[in-house]
């Protein structure tokens, strides 16, 4: 079976050239569920792998708009509807230069098998632009929003496509992107986006969900060993959403946040970041850093950092794909780091699972570790078709819930296979097997 799955992943690679981020994320599930397919030949005559490495469709559009000196602007967006066996495509929207259509390919294929783990009918997609948001004014990000939404509405509906956040894109975006569906469609059709600020139909506790499901998939890798989140040192790459609210679970829970980041540097507070002080420069003014340690003096910035070099018992990599290296894991399990969990979307190379792993540290991958934040988006559809806003206490007890399931999950899928505690052939079998069984109950589609 090994030779049959290397064959699909080269395939892979020629059809898809030039996009390593999408070879990267379909090598990785390739690389798990050949026991699967042994144990389920059936798998193998319906193609479902081959079915699931192909989207169902790719959207590329142009998005003119136009800047606060008057020039006309052109960037690039992306929408891609990866699979809907399980349910409407579900996944979020991103905007960074980096962004192109090998990105969207890797975030929407991981997609697919998140939101399998998640268990509440939703299917895989991701979109986004090329458009860099750093720098812009309120008016420029408005109208960059409402020119994209412009095409993208043609794409969406409750029951279709259901787009969210992811970086750069957060309630103000989303809020924006509505606007515009709104105006377009003349439909109030909140189920359409989610990720919304509460006056339009966002669930509370979307903001939260991501870095706070994290935080409870850590509570139950810990426990299931023993051991608490309470006391430990922790390292949390990014200083966006899912970041913050990863810092802000952590010391609620008793641990103590040393370090953060974003593109451009490293902060350290040794007496644990100020969460307060992280949300009023990120969230309120939307400022880099190194303001923090402006702010306060306990605290150092550096410029040219590597977090992973701070001694830690938990590492959090949630800023982007790729950010944490072979020789990055090296030093954290030199350094006694004993659990790494990502709240970003592939952020640890494969080189680096590996050398985690041989190093025994344990390792959650974001499919299963991140999850949090699309299965609040499930609930926040949810409200929005029974016109029934929830508390946030009754969105968070569901959220963990669902985080303790998804762990129990991984963990028992992968002690099935011989495999016990490798979460990420737990995660990969699991959800990849209820997605086939999906797709093969629907027949050739
Ligand atoms: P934000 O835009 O809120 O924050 C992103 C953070 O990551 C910033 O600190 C940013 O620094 C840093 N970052 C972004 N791109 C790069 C880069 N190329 N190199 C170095 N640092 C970078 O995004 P989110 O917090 O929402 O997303 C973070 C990660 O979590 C992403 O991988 C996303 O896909 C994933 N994720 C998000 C979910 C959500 O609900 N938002 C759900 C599940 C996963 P700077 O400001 O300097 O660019
Ligand atoms: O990567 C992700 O899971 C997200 N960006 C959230 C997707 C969503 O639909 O809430």
């Amino acid at each position: 079976m090994g030779a049959w799955v290397e064959d699909i992943h080269e395939e892979v690679v020629d059809r898809n050239p030039h996009e390593p981020e999408f070879h990267q994320a379909v090598g990785e599930v390739l690389a798990c569920i050949g026991p699967v397919l042994e144990r389920y030949p059936e798998l193998v005559r319906y193609k479902v792998v081959q079915r699931l490495c192909e989207p169902d469709r790719q959207i590329m559009f142009r998005v003119p708009w136009q800047d606060d000196q008057g020039e006309f602007q052109i960037n690039r967006g992306f929408r891609v509807e990866f699979n809907n066996a399980l349910g409407p495509y579900k996944g979020g929207l991103r905007f960074h230069p980096s962004v192109y259509l090998g990105i969207v390919k890797f975030l929407g294929f991981e997609q697919i098998f998140k939101n399998s783990l998640t268990d509440l009918g939703i299917g895989g997609g991701k979109g986004g632009s090329d458009f860099d948001s750093k720098g812009k004014s309120e008016g420029e990000i408005m109208r960059f929003c409402q020119s994209y939404m412009t095409e993208l509405y043609l794409h969406l509906g409750e029951r279709t496509d259901v787009p969210a956040g992811d970086i750069s894109v957060g309630p103000r975006e989303i809020g924006y992107l509505f606007g515009q569906y709104k105006r377009i469609t003349n439909r109030y059709e909140t189920g359409v986006i989610t990720g919304k600020d509460a006056a339009i139909g966002g669930t509370l506790g979307r903001v939260e969900a991501t870095g706070y499901g994290c935080v409870y998939f850590i509570e139950e890798m810990l426990g299931a060993r023993g051991q608490v989140v309470e006391g430990k040192t922790c390292t949390v790459s990014g200083s966006g959403n899912v970041a913050i609210y990863a810092i802000e679970k952590l010391q609620e829970l008793g641990a103590k946040v040393v370090a953060c980041s974003d593109s451009r540097g490293v902060i350290h507070d040794e007496q644990g970041i100020d969460v307060q002080l992280l949300k009023q420069i990120k969230e309120e003014k939307r400022a880099r850093i190194s303001e923090y340690a402006a702010a306060l003096d306990r605290a150092q910035y550096t410029g040219s950092g590597n977090i992973w070099e701070t001694p830690c018992d938990l590492a959090l990599p949630c800023a982007t794909q790729n950010e944490l290296h072979e020789t990055d894991a090296n030093k954290l399990a030199e350094n006694g780091c004993i659990a790494v969990a990502e709240g970003a979307n592939m952020p640890t190379t494969p080189e680096a699972v590996q050398a985690l792993g041989r190093a025994g540290v344990i390792f959650a991958p974001g499919k299963a570790a991140n999850a949090g934040g699309v299965a609040v988006s499930a609930l926040e559809m949810r409200q929005n078709a029974g016109r029934e806003p929830w508390s946030f206490g009754a969105v968070d007890k569901a959220l963990r819930a669902t985080m303790k399931d998804i762990h129990r999950v991984c963990h028992t899928t992968a002690g099935e296979y011989g495999l016990a505690d490798d979460y990420v052939y737990g995660a990969n079998i699991a959800g990849f097997l209820k997605v086939s069984r999906a797709m093969v109950s629907q027949g050739l589609v």
